[in-house]
């Protein structure tokens, strides 16, 4: 009997990679991926798949994450800022500048780790649902916040288990902005299959998926003044409702999606027919039942049109999250080589 679970949910993997696993679909990123990926490399081009980090601009995109604010430390009468170090000679004086910062972890280019996401489930069969989280974790006990008498933030699934793998990997971009351009359409299996077909490659367990939509491209064209009407009604964005395409997520052996989107999956979501279901499908199925890290708001507008021009699909990516301990999102700069 595994200690955190007597029950897992359906169609989830937990424990498959151990009882007190924390990393979920990355245990797929195996040294042989890596080098799979590693072969992508032919050109040495770099591509930076990163907003910048103060865009969308505002928070209207999502009102509770802001953009990041700057401060500094006072230093004598003045700050750590532009600060004239005494010198021997004045002509020499150095001069030095720190900064800090209140960075909303998913406010622009992100990874959510898989202690954003969990579900009310009833984990030990006692009839009550418990707040848990990727293989069993329980939000109150391993992931505690300012509600649960003491706030030690993500003591387990935090975004620094993410950071140790080291993600780097394959990425394989599907390209829906070619077929959609701006077009608001919710893509389900039927849809990525479809904007898959004459790709070079094959998905492959311990790939990444990349989906490149156009939506960070808007974002950044709006110049930091975000209109939310337009935003709500551009792009495409994966139907997390459609069984036929949770499933090949799972049959496929992904080890994340980075999508340029706002969520990965449209949302709000459809309303399916049952009474009880997740306001973030794609995000249960993924955080919550398979480990699967998702990425948004990252920005492939160079990349998708240098692999457009050379037929191809496939690249090297370095995505590392900050190694912050008990974080349950990171802010990153991905890089794709190829
Ligand atoms: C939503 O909250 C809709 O998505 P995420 O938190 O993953 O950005």
């Amino acid at each position: 009997m595994n200690k955190r679970w007597t029950h897992r949910p359906e169609g989830s993997n937990w424990g498959d990679f151990g009882p007190d696993d924390q990393v979920g679909r990355m245990n797929l990123v195996t040294p042989e991926a890596r080098l799979r990926g590693a072969k992508e490399i032919r050109e040495g081009l770099a591509f930076c798949l990163s907003l910048p980090l103060d865009y969308p601009g505002g928070n209207v995109l999502m009102p509770l994450r802001r953009e990041p604010v700057f401060r500094h430390e006072r230093r004598g009468e003045g700050h750590n800022y532009n600060y004239e170090m005494s010198g021997v000679s004045p002509c020499y004086c150095d001069i030095v500048s720190d900064d800090a910062v209140t960075l909303y972890t998913q406010y622009s280019t992100q990874w959510d780790a898989l202690a954003h996401v969990g579900q009310m489930f009833d984990v030990d069969g006692d009839g009550t649902a418990e707040k848990v989280y990727y293989n069993g974790y329980q939000g109150g006990r391993d992931i505690t916040g300012p509600d649960d008498g003491e706030a030690r933030g993500a003591e387990a699934l935090g975004i620094e288990n993410l950071a140790a793998t080291g993600v780097q990997g394959r990425g394989v971009l599907v390209d829906l902005e070619r077929l959609h351009g701006r077009e608001r359409v919710a893509v389900g299996y039927d849809g990525l299959m479809r904007a898959m077909e004459g790709m070079d490659v094959t998905i492959e367990p311990g790939d990444f998926l990349c989906l490149y939509t156009g939506f960070a491209d808007l974002i950044l064209s709006m110049n930091k003044k975000p209109d939310p009407d337009v935003l709500a009604t551009s792009c495409a964005a994966l139907d997390g409702r459609d069984d036929k395409l949770l499933n090949f997520i799972t049959d496929s052996g992904i080890a994340a999606i980075c999508a340029d989107n706002f969520a990965v999956e449209a949302y709000p979501a459809r309303t399916p027919d049952s009474e009880r279901y997740p306001a973030l499908p794609l995000h249960n199925h993924c955080l919550f039942k398979l480990g699967i890290h998702l990425g948004e708001l990252w920005y492939y507008a160079q990349l998708a049109a240098w692999l457009r021009e050379a037929k191809r699909s496939a690249f090297f990516l370095t995505a590392p999250p900050l190694r912050l301990p008990g974080s349950v999102g990171s802010p990153l700069t991905p890089i794709a080589t190829v």
